[in-house]
């Protein structure tokens, strides 16, 4: 198995996620989106392959942004925020693509409202971490490069 062939990973962050580190940081941490991008840089440096990343809080950009992965991203890492508990729309267009795909969120949402506990993401994502903090963002990096190495290599 060749560990050369250049693998690009797509993190992709919902609604309110840019708020990281000022939002009820007892609940979310201290942490910004700024320390993810600079966690995940350095993952993906030692990993050997290639890092995007955007935000946005408006649901279909990030639709749009899952769209035109096709063909260029090898692997997503999305954390929808709210949307990931009531957006049919990104977990189709996630089905649609076919890209192997992560979930995160930084708090646990199996701990927090019953509207939380629910996630329309999870069926159609490898895993989900959550409660880690932005540690899981790197959890979840490493399991989806093992994944893609392992799997469409
Ligand atoms: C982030 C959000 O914005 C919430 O709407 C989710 C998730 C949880 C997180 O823990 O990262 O319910």
């Amino acid at each position: 198995m060749s560990q050369n062939k250049n693998i690009n990973i797509l993190v992709l962050n919902g609604p309110n996620l840019n708020l990281l580190g000022t939002r009820k940081p007892e609940i979310y941490g201290t942490q910004t989106l700024e320390d993810v991008v600079t966690l995940l840089k350095e993952k993906a440096a030692s990993h050997g392959v290639g890092v995007t990343f955007k935000q946005s809080n408006h649901e279909g950009d990030l639709i749009d942004y899952i769209q035109q992965a096709k063909n260029t991203i090898d692997g997503i890492i999305i954390n929808a925020g709210g949307y990931s508990h009531t957006s049919i729309a990104i977990r189709d267009a996630l089905e649609a693509v076919e890209i192997p795909t992560y979930e995160v969120h930084v708090s646990d949402i199996t701990k927090r409202e019953d509207f939380r506990k629910k996630s329309f993401i999870s069926d159609v994502a490898l895993g989900m971490i959550c409660g880690k903090g932005i540690n899981g963002y790197a959890m979840a990096f490493d399991k989806l490069v093992r994944y893609i190495r392992e799997n469409t290599m």
